[in-house]
């Protein structure tokens, strides 16, 4: 397969002033005409006129009314041209209804749908399907559906057609086409400038009752970038469309939102307080991308950090807004730790502007998003609040319109700060977490910190130069008050030193306050000091921070040298889950376990080769141990954390109800699942009842609960995906895969539904021991179900392959397992180019 290299960009060779396009839609045959004016470039590095196409029959083209013999080659279409502006007409015929790959025009349940972005215009119609290529668009749709919807603002309309015209210039990747039979949810809004924004979100009938919670959190997003970041909406209308067969979680299509049902449908019975948040996030990520992605695109695929990164930040600082600032920090670290980290460290590591792709579909990665916005994250924390706003300010205003690198983005910076940003744009190019280890020195009145930081080296980059690396220190005083607030220091070199002068005592320093930086720190510390700091620090990251390392010990103790689990991390923890004066949600948060791959990384770091046998055993002693040291206080703490009055789906309550579920599955090991049955009873909203049905399926208590639970949700698309997936995830080790296989024999498994896809298989790549268990049986089952996925759908197959990319992790026995599977899949017949390239790397 070709790979294409971010140092071989040309612009293309012509403008496209404008577009028209006529769909005269039928499942099997729907017809694609398309009308666009283009514009020789002068002195273009790349005259050639060619026009990206895949899957397309070409009934007819024609130049300025006058037939033409285009060549079709492989990728698409060549033709002489005029060397004045000229207008290209075409007619293909394209099969909505054989694309189970979903990218294109795909039907879903009956619904006509697209999803275009990165490479899916070219599907629909011949077109130079590149981000930097923008125009306006205005489209006719001729069909029977009663609901035919596309970007921008409507136009004319009548039976069999609806017209919409989209006057913002965008990229095809933002081209988007719904027609079915849908209900709308609808809206307004009024923009701070006055404009009535007019907001719909479409269901299939019967879910309109599930949509009001993602409208109140569109108008949060409206409201929250008016007044953080001074953007406005810009066209009449908002749509966004619930599909059930989407890859992805959403996608922000100019003025028609493309949703996965799952990340926007919401009501207390069928959604958990986790769902609630994320469709709050995710409806702001798409909302935002309206200005960072869409109004300012990128230049070439390679810059999706720009538009991702820049989201994926705005959309944290809207939920840390509307819900606890630190509570979502943490959470986003741990999720960074858990995906981004493995990624950065192994086989598919790579840049967050990557330099080279053969499918670019497999750069939707935790790096480019997670890590991304971790980046913008180090450059607001070092030019400061107010300058980044000036930055952020300069940069729609120079960009507005534009496709854009990220040089683009970091000049921006340059120009408002003075700063030169050459250094910090290792961030962007190199791939790999930088290791920061930390000395101290202290001499009666002056502290002194040393940090050395190293990154290892990654495919492709053997040498690593040192980052800017901003670090957030603390300094407390032996009560636990801060003697030296939080301070940021701006790390430069390999080696470098900072001091405090004027300490009187030696200080307990809290240091990479906030997760100021997407680093490995290692520093040698007692457990005495960490549990000080667990009870004490005045960063409530950090705090969190030394229990998850207390943890994180404490369970390689048990591992490696069989000690039983460490009485005053034990006592630590049990004090702060008591303490009713901390928020619950926080207290949660310290009482989940670091998890099962975390200790399984932990181990291969030390030098140990992890028994993924050892690790669960070692979580489920631990557990246990702690059920028992806490059993006096666990009813108590388990009805005091229990919410009155009705369901409602906000920070608070969420928090009461995970610190609420954190220790009813301490207590269902102490009573045999007593509290669990009364909970699942009693429960009236999906929270409860899906972390009672946890609890007893993990104490093997839950058979009943289960089989009522199906009956119950049968019908329900999205709450069957949670009970495919709690059977695989709560299976003891060594029945995971066989639990996994008969589910994809279950009539309401479906290959062809990613959604569906993702919870059974998902799960069993999620099981760490399930699917690292000796037999090999997790590995064989997820590459036989990969390759059977392949032939439909390339893109989520090979996005899955992923959870092979820690395999080099293991002994010599399971990597010779994997071996064999990975090596499968690489000579299945026809494999996609999606999945060969994500095989090959991690084979590599
Ligand atoms: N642009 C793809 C989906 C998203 O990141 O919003
Ligand atoms: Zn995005």
């Amino acid at each position: 397969p070709e790979t294409f290299y971010l140092k071989d960009y040309k612009p293309f060779g012509f403008e496209v002033e404008s577009v028209e396009l006529i769909f005269r839609l039928a499942p099997e045959a729907t017809r694609v005409l398309s009308k666009i004016r283009f514009v020789p470039r002068e002195g273009a590095a790349d005259p050639r006129f060619f026009l990206h196409g895949e899957e397309l029959e070409l009934i007819s083209a024609q130049i300025d009314g006058e037939p033409v013999a285009p060549r079709l080659i492989d990728g698409g279409l060549e033709c002489d041209v005029p060397s004045e502006p000229f207008t290209w007409e075409s007619e293909v015929q394209i099969n909505p209804a054989a694309n189970t790959a979903l990218e294109g025009l795909y039907m879903s349940n009956g619904m006509y749908c697209t999803q275009c972005e990165a490479e899916g215009f070219r599907k629909i119609t011949f077109y130079p399907d590149r981000p930097d290529v923008m125009s306006t668009f205005k489209v006719r749709i001729e069909g029977t559906e009663p609901v035919m919807l596309s970007n921008g603002n409507p136009g004319d309309s009548g039976a069999g057609f609806a017209e919409w015209h989209d006057p913002w210039p965008k990229p095809a990747y933002l081209f988007a086409l719904v027609a079915g039979e849908l209900v709308n949810h609808p809206d307004r809004f009024t923009t701070a400038s006055g404009k009535d924004v007019e907001l719909n979100i479409w269901v299939r009938p019967g879910d309109e009752t599930k949509c009001a919670f993602g409208m109140e959190a569109l108008k949060k997003s409206m409201t929250w970038d008016e007044e953080v970041y001074g953007r406005e909406y810009d066209l009449d209308v908002f749509n966004i469309v619930a599909v059930d067969d989407f890859n992805m979680g959403a996608m922000e299509n100019k003025g028609l939102n493309i949703f996965n049902s799952s990340c926007v449908l919401a009501s207390p019975e069928t959604s958990t307080d986790m769902n609630f948040e994320r469709i709050e996030a995710i409806i702001a990520h798409e909302y935002f991308h309206n200005w960072t992605g869409n109004r300012i695109t990128c230049r070439d695929w390679f810059q999706l950090c720009l538009k991702e990164g820049l989201t994926v930040y705005r959309d944290a600082q809207f939920t840390a807004d509307m819900r606890s600032e630190p509570v979502k920090r943490i959470s986003d670290v741990i999720d960074l730790r858990a995906r981004q980290f493995p990624e950065d460290g192994g086989p598919l590591a790579h840049p967050p502007r990557p330099e080279e792709f053969q499918e670019i579909n497999n750069f939707y990665t935790a790096t480019v998003y997670e890590k991304g916005a971790e980046v913008i994250g180090m450059l607001k924390r070092l030019v400061g609040d107010e300058a980044y706003y000036k930055a952020l300010d300069l940069y729609f205003d120079r960009h507005d319109g534009q496709a854009c690198t990220i040089e683009d983005w970091l000049e921006v910076f340059e120009d408002t700060t003075g700063r030169d940003m050459a250094q910090f744009k290792r961030w962007y190019s190199d791939a790999g977490t930088p290791r920061l280890k930390v000395a101290e020195e202290y001499d009666g009145e002056t502290f002194t910190l040393t940090f050395q930081q190293s990154t290892a080296p990654t495919p492709g980059q053997d040498i690593k130069e040192p980052r800017v690396i901003p670090i957030a220190v603390g300094l407390l005083n032996d009560a636990g008050e801060e003697v030296v607030p939080t301070t940021v220091l701006e790390m430069t070199e390999a080696e470098q030193s900072f001091t405090f002068e004027g300490l009187s005592e030696r200080p307990v320093p809290s240091i990479l306050r906030e997760f100021s930086a997407p680093v490995v720190l290692e520093r040698e510390t007692s457990a005495a000091e960490r549990t000080f700091l667990l009870a004490h620090d005045t960063d409530p990251f950090n705090r969190w921070e030394a229990g998850r390392a207390l943890a994180r010990e404490a369970r390689l103790a048990m591992i490696t040298e069989g000690a039983a689990p460490d009485a005053a991390y034990l006592e630590a923890l049990t004090s702060l889950v008591r303490d009713d004066a901390l928020d619950p949600a926080f207290r949660a948060l310290v009482l989940s376990p670091p998890s099962q791959s975390e200790i399984a990384q932990a181990l291969h770091e030390a030098g140990t080769t992890p028994d993924p046998a050892a690790i669960h055993d070692a979580a489920e002693t631990f557990s246990q141990t702690l059920a028992q040291a806490m059993a006096d206080s666990l009813p108590r703490l388990y009805a005091a954390t229990t919410v009155d009055g009705p369901y409602v789906p906000d920070a608070e309550g969420a928090g009461k109800r995970a610190l609420n579920s954190a220790i009813l599955g301490l207590l269902s090991r102490i009573d045999g699942g007593e509290a669990a049955a009364k909970q699942y009873e009693a429960a009236d909203n999906m929270t409860l009842q899906l972390s009672a049905l946890a609890c007893l399926l993990r104490i093997e208590k839950g058979a009943d609960q289960s089989a009522a639970f199906f009956e119950q949700w049968k019908d329900d698309r999205l709450v069957m995906d949670k009970w495919f997936g709690l059977q695989v995830s709560m299976a003891r080790p060594e029945a995971a895969a066989d639990v996994a296989r008969s589910l994809c024999d279950h009539a309401l498994f479906d290959m062809k539904n990613p959604n569906r896809f993702r919870a059974v298989m998902g799960a069993l790549a999620g099981h760490h021991a399930g699917f690292h268990h000796a037999s090999g049986a997790g590995y064989a089952l997820l590459a036989e179900k990969l390759i059977a996925l392949d032939a439909l759908n390339p893109q989520t197959t090979a996005r899955m392959c992923a959870a092979f990319q820690t395999w080099k992790r293991y002994d010599d026995d399971r990597q010779g397992k994997v071996r064999v599977e990975l090596e499968r899949i690489l000579a299945t017949e026809g494999l996609s180019r999606d999945t060969n390239e994500m095989v090959s790397r991690i084979l590599n």
